[in-house]
């Protein structure tokens, strides 16, 4: 009787592990892929995917740092990959298993390596700015014809928020990606790590404060296609994205995306596996199927986003490959800046002053 149901008590253990090693569970941003790429990943693999969705890094991060987040793939920006690197919250890619490794672009490779040397546990998915989307025609309305669209001092400076408050602004609910443009629209060094830096742009936020409508990452792509919002401080491929749903609702809603010619922040958002990932192997699978040249060029031409896989260029559309807010010239290159994570107690310092700038008080 002992004997059985040690047996039956094993026999269900294997079946529980089987049943989980036929599914994969990732974690990416929204609006981040072409929903037919799952199925196709499925229609490969035999594996079933479970796709979750964020538009935090702070809430991804809450999740790896507390353990069993249950994720076999997450997808974290640079600086956040950074430390939760040596946090010890990923484990090494077995690049054996990654045959299409080799499509990656060594431009992009070389610059991740600033997050995560030799790029031992992640690959790049996308890349892109944070930057300015406008209804040009909202915005020039209010504002005039020379309405600075592509200048922080749009949203930054008091006078011009209060004109465009009726019209709607909204701002990342992002502390990592607006401090440093503040910091940028203050002519400081936007990567300070100084909290003495840090804290000159409470008041900025401050005075502008009354005339944001809402600090949300992910509600401002609807909000500007739809013209509920005439102004926000958002993610490139976002931007582009409501560009192209008011065009397609043929609604009169004029999008533009800017950086800000202040300088913007570039940013990298990397696949990596989670140290405790119940499924190591359906992991690796999905990354490689990521890095198909073909896959990730339907990604890319679906959100706006560049990527990292030079091999994937070939199939990128005009409208992509050729637009500048997304593949940048070397130039505007230059005008970009990354940042480096802050150590836990200038992070303290930040989400404090962020919650307190959040709630106005
Ligand atoms: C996708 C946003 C991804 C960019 N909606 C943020 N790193």
């Amino acid at each position: 009787m002992r004997h059985q149901l040690l047996t039956m008590t094993a026999t269900i253990a294997l079946m529980a592990g089987a049943a989980a090693a036929q599914e994969v569970r990732v974690y990416n941003w929204s609006d981040y892929i072409d929903e037919e790429l799952l199925a196709k990943f499925e229609a490969e693999t035999g594996l079933k995917l479970i796709y979750d969705v964020f538009d935090s890094n702070e809430v991804l991060e809450t999740k790896l740092l507390a353990g069993g987040s249950g994720y076999d793939v997450v997808v974290p920006s640079g600086t956040f990959l950074q430390r939760q690197i040596q946090a010890g919250a990923f484990q090494k890619l077995d690049k054996s298993k990654l045959p299409n490794i080799s499509n990656m672009w060594d431009v992009v490779s070389s610059r991740t390596e600033q997050y995560d040397p030799e790029n031992a546990y992640s690959i790049n998915y996308m890349w892109g700015t944070t930057g300015i989307g406008v209804n040009v025609g909202k915005v020039t309305e209010i504002l005039g014809p020379d309405a600075p669209i592509d200048s922080l001092s749009l949203i930054f400076d008091p006078a011009n928020a209060e004109k465009l408050a009726a019209c709607g602004i909204m701002m990342l609910d992002a502390p990592a990606e607006m401090i440093p443009a503040a910091l940028k629209f203050l002519g400081e060094d936007p990567n300070s790590h100084d909290p003495d830096v840090i804290a000159k742009t409470e008041p900025v936020f401050m005075a502008i404060r009354p005339y944001i409508q809402k600090f949300h990452s992910s509600e401002y792509i609807n909000a500007l296609a739809n013209g509920d919002i005439c102004v926000a401080l958002g993610w490139s491929g976002d931007v582009l994205q409501a560009r192209d749903r008011a065009a397609e609702a043929e609604n009169g809603v004029e999008i533009a995306y800017n950086a800000a010619k202040e300088g913007a922040q570039m940013w990298f958002d990397q696949m990596a596996i989670p140290v405790d990932a119940p499924n190591v192997e359906g992991a690796h699978a999905f990354l490689n199927f990521i890095m198909d040249a073909q896959n990730m060029a339907a990604a890319s031409n679906y959100v706006y986003y560049a990527n990292g896989n030079a091999a994937s260029k070939e199939f990128l559309v005009e409208d992509v490959i050729g637009d500048p807010a997304i593949y940048p010239s070397e130039e505007a290159l230059n005008n970009l800046f990354t940042t480096t994570p802050w150590d836990a107690g200038v992070q303290r310092t930040v989400t404090r002053l962020w919650t307190k700038i959040k709630s106005g008080t």
